[in-house]
C-alpha cells in the first residue's frame, strides 16, 4: 500500500501541501507491516547511523547513538501557541500563532530536500476504541518511523478506521537538516542547532509542529505531544482526563482484582512500580501502562483508563533485574536502544544494570570507555537519559486487559514525589475534591543531577503534569474538581491517595525499602476501596494504622512509627511553601476550592498541636 491508496481526501490534500513546502525526494506511507519495519531498521544500519546488536543476546535489536545536543525533550523551546498567553497559563512558554507558524513554515521551506518524506497513520489506544484517538505524523526520521511503530498502532488498519473523513491530529516533523545533491548523513545523526528547535502545539486547532530535533518526546509525537498536550485540551473540552499516569491491576489471593493509576514526577520509579514483582504472599501485581492513562466514565458510572501506547519508551540507566526484572525482559529482543554503550561483543550496558561493565565499551558519545570505578569524575558510559523503546507485549507482567478498548475500571488514583521529610508512606484524599488538592501540591525533591536548583529543594510538580498540560494549570485543577462534581455516582469514584517511598532518616539512610516491598502499600490501598483496611482520620486525610501494613524485613517499629506519623510542623512548613511560592503562580485561575483546602488543612494542623 503506499499514499496514492489514501481514500481520504483532506488527509491527501494535507500530505500534499507539506511536501510541496518540505520538498522531500520521495513520499512512503507507513503501514505497519514488520517487512517495512525491517527495511527501515536495514536502511539506519547500513547508512551507519545504528548497529545491530547481538542476534544471540539481543535478537531484533539496534542501538542509534544521538547528537549530543540532541538527548531528552527541550522544555525551554516547548510551545503553547494558543490564541492568548492567559490560555496558556504561567507554565507554559507561549508564543502567538500567527507569529510561530510564520517562522516555521520559514523552517520547514525545503527541508526535506535529499530526504523521504513517510506518512505514519498511527492510533494512541486500542484501534476502533472508543476513548482512542487517530494521529497522522509526517516526518523525514526512519528512527521516528520505527520507533512509533512499537510505540503506537500505526498503518493500514488506522487508515480503515479514519475511513474517507474520520478526524485525525495533524503532527509535522522534521529534524530539520536537509541534504545537498548526493550528500548523506554518513551515519551522524542529523538534528538542527538548539535555536531552530521547536516542538509547537497550537491548542485551538489541535496540530502539532516539530522542528530540529529528532529524539523522544520531540519526536514521536504521539506521546507527550499529542497524548498529553493536546489531549489535556480535547479532555477538558469533552469531558474526561488525559493524564501523566502509570496503569497496574492488583489481584488479592482470593482471586479479586482492582486496577490503579499513579502519577509521579520523573526519578521516582514510575516504570517501576508499574512492573512491580510483589513480596507480599499470595498477591499479584501486573501492568497496563507505565506512562499515559487516558480516563473516561463508562455508562456504569465508573472511571475507565486506557493506555493510548503499544510500548514502553523507559530510561535504561538504573534499569536491573532487581529494579526493574519485567523492564529487562521487556527490551531483551525486538527492541531499540537509544544512547546506551555498547559492550565488545555487540551487547547494550549502562550505569545501574547490575553488574561491572564487561571489557572495553563504547560509550553513547561513540568513543572507547574503560570503566574505572576509582574514578569518581569519569563520565557515564551510558547518557543518563539513554532510553529502551519496547513493545509492551513482550513485558511478562502484561495484564490480559491492557488493550481492551473499553478500559479497566479504576479503583484507586495515587500521587506521589521523592520527599525525604514530612510526607508520609501513605494518606488518603477525604474525598474526591481533597485528592484534588493533594495531586496540585505534588512535589519532589530535586536530586544532584538538575544542577539550576539547590540539592534537597522541592520543586512543585502538580499532578506530574507541569510540562505536559496544554492550557492553564488552574483551569486543569479545576477541570479536576469538575470531573468529580459531574460523577454519575459519587460512590463510584476512585479513591485518591498520596504515597511516598523517599523518606530518609536525619542520617540520611532510606527508611523504606521500597520496589517489590510496596506492595504493602498497595495492598492496604486494595483494602481501603474493600473497605476492610484499618485506617485512622488525621489532620492531612485518613492513614493507616500501625498494625496495618506488614513490617518489611529491616525496617523497625520506631522506623514504621515514622513512616506513619503526621509530621505537624513540618506540614505546617509545607503550607507556607504552598501559600507563599506555590499557588500563587497560578493567580485567578487557582480554583477557590483549593485555597479552601489550604485554609483548613492549616486550621486542623493547628489544633492537632
Ligand atoms: O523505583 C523506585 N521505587 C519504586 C519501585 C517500585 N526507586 C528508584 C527510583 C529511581 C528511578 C526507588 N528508590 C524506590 C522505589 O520504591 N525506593 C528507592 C530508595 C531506595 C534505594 C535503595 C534501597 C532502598 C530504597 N535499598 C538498598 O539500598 C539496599
Ligand atoms: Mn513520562
Amino acid at each position: 500500500m503506499n499514499v496514492k491508496d489514501i481514500k481520504h481526501a483532506g488527509l491527501k490534500k494535507w500530505i500534499g501541501e507539506f511536501a510541496e513546502l518540505t520538498t522531500p525526494d520521495a513520499i512512503v506511507l507507513a503501514d505497519g507491516s514488520s517487512s517495512q519495519y525491517d527495511e527501515l531498521i536495514n536502511l539506519t544500519v547500513e547508512s551507519g547511523l545504528a548497529t545491530r546488536l547481538n542476534p544471540a543476546k539481543k535478537p531484533g535489536c539496534v542501538l542509534f547513538l544521538s547528537d549530543p545536543s540532541d538527548v531528552a525533550r527541550v522544555e525551554k523551546r516547548t510551545y503553547i501557541a494558543s490564541e492568548t498567553q492567559d490560555a496558556a497559563g504561567p507554565t507554559n512558554n507561549w508564543m502567538d500563532p500567527k507569529q510561530l507558524k510564520k517562522e516555521m513554515t520559514d523552517l520547514y521551506r525545503g527541508c526535506m530536500k535529499g530526504r523521504t518524506l513517510y506518512v505514519i497513520p498511527f492510533s494512541m489506544g486500542p484501534i476502533g476504541s472508543d476513548i482512542a484517538k487517530i494521529g497522522v505524523e509526517l516526518t523525514d526520521s526512519p528512527y521516528v518511523v520505527t520507533n512509533m511503530m512499537i510505540m503506537t498502532r500505526v498503518g493500514k488498519k488506522v487508515l480503515d478506521v479514519l475511513g474517507t473523513d474520520g478526524y485525525f491530529v495533524p503532527c509535522f516533523h522534521s529534524v530539520g537538516k536537509p541534504l545537498a545533491e548526493g550528500e548523506s548523513d554518513g551515519g551522524i545523526w542529523p538534528c538542527a542547532p538548539m535555536e531552530h528547535k521547536y516542538i509547537s502545539h497550537f491548542p485551538e486547532t489541535r496540530e502539532i509542529w516539530s522542528y530540529g530535533s529528532g529524539y523522544g518526546g520531540n519526536a514521536l509525537l504521539g506521546k507527550k505531544c499529542l497524548a498529553l498536550r493536546i489531549a489535556t485540551v480535547l479532555a477538558r473540552d469533552e469531558g474526561w482526563l488525559a493524564e501523566h499516569m502509570l496503569i497496574l491491576k492488583i489481584t488479592n489471593p482470593e482471586g479479586k482484582s482492582r486496577f490503579l493509576t499513579g502519577a509521579f514526577p520523573s526519578a521516582c520509579g514510575k516504570t517501576n512500580l508499574a512492573m512491580l514483582i510483589p513480596t507480599v504472599p499470595g498477591w499479584k501485581v501486573e501492568t497496563v501502562g507505565d506512562d499515559i492513562a487516558w480516563m473516561k466514565y463508562g455508562s456504569d458510572g465508573q472511571l475507565y483508563a486506557i493506555n493510548p501506547e503499544a510500548g514502553f519508551f523507559g530510561v535504561a540507566p538504573g534499569t536491573s533485574a532487581s529494579s526493574n526484572y519485567n523492564a529487562l525482559v521487556s527490551a531483551s529482543s525486538n527492541t531499540i536502544f537509544t544512547n546506551v554503550a555498547l559492550t565488545e561483543d555487540n551487547d547494550v550496558w549502562w550505569e545501574g544494570i547490575g553488574y561491572d561493565a564487561p571489557g572495553k565499551l563504547i560509550d553513547w558519545n561513540g568513543n572507547e570507555w574503560v570503566q574505572n570505578k576509582a574514578d569518581k569524575t569519569q563520565k557515564p558510559a551510558a547518557h543518563p537519559n539513554a532510553r529502551f523503546t519496547a513493545p509492551a507485549s513482550q513485558c511478562p507482567s502484561i495484564a490480559a486487559e491492557w488493550e481492551d478498548p473499553k478500559g479497566v475500571p479504576i479503583s484507586a488514583i495515587l500521587f506521589g514525589g521523592r520527599r525525604p521529610h514530612t510526607i508520609p508512606l501513605v494518606h488518603q484524599s477525604n474525598d474526591w475534591s481533597h485528592g484534588v488538592f493533594l495531586g496540585s501540591i505534588v512535589g519532589s525533591e530535586v536530586t544532584a543531577a538538575a544542577l539550576d536548583v539547590k540539592a534537597g529543594t522541592i520543586r512543585r510538580d502538580p499532578f506530574a503534569m507541569l510540562p505536559f498540560c496544554g492550557y492553564n494549570m488552574g483551569d486543569y485543577f479545576q477541570h479536576w474538581l469538575d470531573v468529580g462534581h459531574a460523577a454519575p455516582d459519587a460512590e463510584k469514584l476512585p479513591k485518591i491517595f498520596y504515597v511516598n517511598w523517599f523518606r530518609k532518616t536525619d542520617e540520611g539512610k532510606w527508611l523504606w525499602p521500597g520496589f517489590g516491598e510496596n506492595s504493602r502499600v498497595l495492598k492496604w490501598v486494595f483494602e481501603r476501596c474493600e473497605g476492610t483496611a484499618k485506617y485512622v482520620k488525621t489532620p492531612i486525610g485518613i492513614m493507616p494504622t500501625l498494625d496495618a501494613i506488614d513490617r518489611p524485613v529491616g525496617v523497625s517499629e520506631e522506623d514504621m512509627k515514622e513512616l506513619l506519623s503526621v509530621d505537624i510542623d513540618g506540614w505546617l512548613e509545607e503550607v507556607k511553601d504552598i501559600r507563599t511560592n506555590h499557588y500563587p503562580m497560578f493567580g485567578k485561575h487557582l480554583p477557590k476550592e483549593l485555597a479552601t483546602f489550604l485554609d483548613k488543612l492549616e486550621a486542623d494542623l493547628r489544633a492537632a498541636k
